[in-house]
């Protein structure tokens, strides 16, 4: 493992998938949900494919860090029903929300309409059974909580607009199809490292004070934008409620694959696994090209949110 002054110790074999290890053509190997059922880790990772359009791979593990790629894609754009209008240009980051007793799927589905949020079921990783569009465009990053809230399913996500930079919502649902109540929970921090855009990372994991959340934020240089990782704690009964948020980043680019690569100076997450023995693992795309892991300890960062808090909004 080495460190840099990080929270999160990165694996000292990043990165730790890559094309080379796919067995059918792609350029890219990122953004990747992950969780850990029945004892192995379960890794659902975008690939750009030869015409630039993105599909969905599955990888397998048994100590999280080195992965077997299945030789087939696990996901890719629907051919039929309403999906296949909305998913004609690809899909991409997906997040693995263990809700219940079931993982959902929730993933961007490109089209000329847009992008906009799919919601799948796996049943126990069996099949998947595309359930709803649930939202309409322009709308990424969408996470689902856990548990219920009031009889709730509650969801982060994060709106597009040109009037306000781009911040993270929550929104509720009776069903997990009609989804609404939404309001802003979390906005960038003028010149600061997540000023430009912050979205919804890995689905929010369960700590003795708080829901862990890990976003992603993006500061804009002159050389183009750097995507880093931040972490936020919300309430356990009121996910509404941000109790902190860390004022400092927790990851940003720094190993070579992370500054380079098929977009520059980017770690972006879709997925952290929480462990036992209270660490976490914390895996993101290097530079959009690659697939990276680290550890955290989950204490580390629920202080890092509490001790040194920026507003959330
Ligand atoms: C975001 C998304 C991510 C990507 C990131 C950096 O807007 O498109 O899929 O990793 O940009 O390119």
């Amino acid at each position: 493992m080495t460190n840099k002054g990080s929270i999160i110790t990165r694996y000292k074999k990043n990165p730790i998938l890559t094309k080379d290890d796919v067995p059918y053509p792609v350029a890219t190997v990122h953004n990747a949900g992950i969780v850990k059922h029945d004892g192995r880790y379960i890794m659902l990772f975008r690939s750009h494919v030869h015409n630039g359009r993105s599909i969905i791979g599955r990888a397998d593990s048994d100590d999280g860090f080195s992965f077997t790629v299945r030789p087939e894609p696990f996901l890719t754009p629907a051919k039929d029903s309403i999906f296949a209008e909305y998913e004609e240009f690809g899909i991409e980051d997906l997040r693995i929300c263990p809700v219940e007793d079931d993982y959902l799927l929730t993933y961007s589905a490109y089209s000329r309409h847009g992008v906009r949020i799919a919601l799948a079921r796996t049943l126990g990783f069996q099949k998947v059974e595309r359930i709803a569009l649930i939202t309409q465009a322009d709308l990424r990053n969408v996470v689902i909580f856990p548990v219920k809230f009031g009889g709730r399913y509650a969801r982060l996500d994060r709106p597009h607009s040109e009037i306000s930079p781009w911040s993270i919502w929550i929104s509720y649902s009776p069903d997990l199809v009609h989804w609404g109540d939404s309001r802003v929970i979390m906005k960038p921090v003028p010149y600061h490292w997540d000023e430009m855009k912050i979205g919804p990372g890995a689905p929010p994991f369960k700590t003795d004070k708080g829901w862990l959340h890990i976003y992603h934020g993006v500061f804009k240089t002159m050389a183009g934008a750097v995507y880093r990782l931040g972490a936020a704690l919300h309430d356990l009964s009121d996910p509404a409620k941000i109790i902190g948020v860390s004022d400092q980043w927790i990851l940003q680019p720094e190993d070579p694959w992370e500054v380079s690569g098929y977009v520059p100076n980017v770690v972006f997450t879709c997925g952290a696994v929480p462990e036992d023995d209270g660490t976490v693992k914390i895996y993101w795309g290097g530079a959009d090209t690659v697939m990276c892991a680290g550890t955290a300890l989950i204490d580390d960062l629920v202080q890092l949110c509490l001790s040194d808090s920026r507003p959330p909004l």
